[in-house]
């Protein structure tokens, strides 16, 4: 996936006047928003549709989805029929949910992400125990796009050494949760970055600042 300025808008807002007025505010400067569950939780999956439409861009939903493949395949099918480009998908569940998520997006003609380690601090209890084996599992799977987290570089690092360079690898928690763009972009071919765009009293300034710092 090509990545305007290697960022990926994070739009965790809660009214789409709100996520309109931020992307509309930083329009210029991307091509690739992701959308969760805030988003879609207060205002329907239509928010997919309403997004693309209006900043003509890829649209990554953020679904972490995690459940029995029969269930992963219903999801995986409503969230590509809603116009996602993208799909992020839990790998701790196993080959067989996955591949529920990886057929659904080749049915569709659109793309899974592995999440296969956290950015938050919980996610070293569990999460970060099976982290490897999850991204040695996508490689025996042959997928080729990656979610790895930016707040802990050793370990970004670690997966990208198993899944190869030439794997795609989007990379939350620059920012507020810590993590350093231009140190993630040493590992990661782009950054997810939320609130310190949209909770920034002026959005396009913020992710100037971020373009700037980044060195290319
Ligand atoms: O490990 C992850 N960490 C993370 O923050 C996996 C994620 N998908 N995210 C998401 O990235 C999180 O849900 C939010 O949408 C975004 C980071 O936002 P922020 O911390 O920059 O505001």
């Amino acid at each position: 996936m090509e990545i305007k300025n290697r960022i990926i808008l994070a739009l965790d807002l809660q009214t789409i006047e709100e996520a309109m007025k931020v992307a509309g505010c930083v329009r210029e400067h991307i091509d690739t928003i992701k959308i969760g569950y805030p988003l879609v939780l207060a205002e329907g999956l239509k928010s997919i549709s309403i997004v693309k439409e209006e900043f003509d861009c890829k649209v990554i939903a953020d679904f972490k989805v995690a459940d029995i493949p029969e269930t992963n395949t219903k999801i995986a099918d409503l969230t590509f029929k809603a116009g996602a480009d993208a799909l992020i998908v839990h790998g701790f569940v196993g080959e067989d949910s996955v591949k529920a998520c990886v057929d659904s997006s080749q049915k569709f003609d659109r793309e899974i992400f592995l999440l296969t380690e956290m950015s938050h601090p919980g996610a070293s209890r569990f999460l970060q125990i099976a982290a490897e084996e999850i991204a040695s599992m996508g490689v025996d799977m042959g997928l080729k796009n990656y979610v790895a987290p930016s707040t802990k570089l050793n370990r970004l690092n670690k997966i990208r050494s198993i899944v190869g360079e030439d794997s795609f690898i989007i990379s939350p928690g620059v920012g507020v949760q810590g993590g350093d763009p231009n140190q993630t972009l040493k590992f990661a071919n782009a950054i997810i970055v939320g609130r310190s765009i949209y909770s920034s009293d002026n959005p396009e300034k913020a992710i100037k600042s971020i373009i700037n710092d980044i060195k290319f």
